[in-house]
């Protein structure tokens, strides 16, 4: 085995260096042009960046490898050329061997150096003939392609060359993540939103390096996730949504496909069902769970606070148990929310007795429970996480538990919030939360200790918005802030800087096609950046 590595990482040093000779005699007629990578408009911005002013060129006669017995980096390569076809149209070879074409390289390469202290971190080496990615884990080099694609220019230089050439600014990027835990979160309750729908925002989201999606996939509208033990809670509570509309769910099946879609741009579906408020969708379909005292009826307000579980039915946590047991099975990541809050109707101590067994339920299916804050307010284990959006008294009960906090306060991270008096779409009971004031704050600084924070998450209720275009305006450009927000540490952040970067996005976004909403205090930019070359007799 270890023989095996050795030859092989002969092998690629070698073809590097055999490359870098080759190259050195056929590019001698074309000047790079001078680049400062300390100026492109990297978001979220890396930890540390030193430009070395030249560049690398990237052409038809580049071809990526990657560390063969490395689990995962042949795919991250291959993501990495499918990403650049699609933005400049070239094919890049991923671990072609014995090709005679092949003058420069981009190797994704698995180190164990100890700088590389985290599973994201990353050092991405550019230089005239060779781009090294090293990672400990393709999770770390997934995050390091992200970069890379920000850095290849859309246009090739038009000069004289013989052939087109994207100029890569040349320089070192050491990068690691401030938080391990980079959030959105997406409500499929109160409007459905379609699988390719979702996929859409997941991809978005990957390419500034969040690395969660919590689907809200329960609330007083509609339940959008099938439950093949009680069939009724889709056939009944998925039928509608605000505003009357038909609703929809996913399958298990459409679920599983959005799980391994997320799984391969390295990011985590959280799901969360909603109780024991939140609940009347569950309560239409399956009468004997609710407790409220009232007949329920399918509903399509926006009004939240009038439903509960009956707390003290055994029924209802068997009930739970085949809920939690289904998605968990079928959910690969650690956690599983059980939203918890805004339980207006019921008594405070059936909500303590009510979290305290939902917790076990979780626990007993193999996962971690997170929360809304008020879940502090039970006893619950320190190793629940408690997620923080309105109640500075609740993330001090959290505090006080010893539970990671994941930061989400609605006056500066709720998605729904209207930018302005003239937002299209959004709510605004917590706060207007234009782009600046999405970004203007410190988690770091509000008021929970350092080493209770998990990370950050921007939630987005779906009450106003009932399509992708409407999700886009709410979402972006706010939601890349807080990728920053969450990725980068709070000395390299800065407004002033951020905003120039913001602007930059937009050639990105437009390919993307997304609506996003043009803030006025963004002077965005119309056309991609690019490199001149030059031609040499
Ligand atoms: C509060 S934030 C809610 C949601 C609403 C949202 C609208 C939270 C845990 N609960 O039920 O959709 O406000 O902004």
């Amino acid at each position: 085995m270890f023989k095996t590595i050795c030859i092989r990482s002969l092998f690629f040093a070698s073809v590097i260096i055999a490359f870098i000779a080759c190259s050195e005699e056929k590019k001698k007629n074309i000047i790079m042009p001078l680049t400062d990578l300390s100026k492109v408009s990297l978001i979220p911005k890396p930890l540390k960046t030193t430009p070395t002013n030249s560049a690398f060129a990237l052409d038809q006669f580049t071809a990526i490898y990657t560390s063969k017995n490395a689990t995962g980096f042949e795919e991250v390569g291959k993501f990495l050329a499918e990403k650049l076809k699609n933005k400049i149209d070239l094919t890049i070879p991923v671990n072609t061997e014995g090709s005679n074409t092949v003058e420069r390289v981009i190797y994704i390469n698995q180190s164990d150096s100890t700088e590389l202290d985290s599973p994201e971190a990353y050092q991405l080496y550019i230089n005239q003939d060779s781009i090294i990615i090293n990672a400990n884990t393709s999770e770390g080099a997934f995050r390091g392609i992200q970069t890379l694609r920000q850095l290849v220019p859309l246009e090739s230089n038009d000069t004289l060359a013989l052939q087109k050439i994207w100029p890569v600014p040349s320089g070192k990027i050491i990068d690691n993540p401030n938080f391990a835990y980079r959030g959105s979160m997406l409500d499929v309750a109160r409007h459905f939103f379609s699988v390719e729908d979702v996929k859409k925002y997941i991809d978005l989201l990957a390419y500034y390096k969040i690395n969660v999606l919590h689907l809200h996939l329960s609330d007083d509208q509609g339940w959008r996730i099938e439950i093949k033990s009680w069939p009724k809670l889709t056939e009944i509570g998925g039928s509608t949504e605000v505003g009357g509309e038909s609703g929809g769910f996913y399958t298990q099946e459409d679920y599983k496909e959005i799980v391994r879609y997320a799984a391969e741009r390295y990011m985590t579906i959280i799901p969360e069902i909603d109780m024991p408020g939140h609940t009347n969708a569950a309560s239409v379909s399956y009468p004997f769970l609710n407790g409220n005292g009232k007949t329920p009826k399918l509903y399509e307000g926006m009004k939240v606070g009038f439903s509960t579980f009956d707390t003290h039915k055994d029924t209802v946590y068997a009930f739970i148990d085949d809920v939690v047991r289904e998605i968990s099975a079928i959910t690969p990541g650690p956690y599983f929310h059980v939203g918890g809050d805004e339980s207006h109707v019921t008594k405070k101590s059936d909500y303590i007795y009510f979290i305290n067994k939902v917790e076990k339920i979780v626990q007993k299916h193999g996962k971690r429970m997170i929360g809304w804050d008020e879940v502090a307010i039970a006893d619950v284990d320190a190793t629940s996480i408690s997620q923080w959006w309105a109640s500075e008294e609740n993330a001090k009960k959290a505090v006080d538990k010893g539970m990671q906090i994941i930061v989400s306060p609605a006056k500066k991270a709720y998605l729904d919030m209207e930018y302005d008096t003239l937002s299209k779409f959004g709510l605004h009971w917590a706060a207007y939360i234009p782009v600046d004031t999405a970004y203007i704050w410190t988690p770091e600084e509000y008021g929970i200790p350092l080493e209770n924070i998990l990370g950050v998450e921007a939630p987005l209720w779906s009450e106003t918005i009932s399509n992708i275009d409407e999700l886009e305006y709410l979402a972006f450009p706010r939601i890349i802030g807080y990728s920053e927000l969450s990725w980068s540490i709070k000395e390299n952040r800065n407004w002033e800087d951020y905003k120039v970067r913001l602007a930059d996005q937009a050639p990105f976004l437009d390919r993307m096609d997304v609506k996003y909403y043009p803030s006025p205090l963004i002077d965005w930019k119309k056309s991609d950046f690019t490199y001149k070359t030059i031609e040499k007799d």
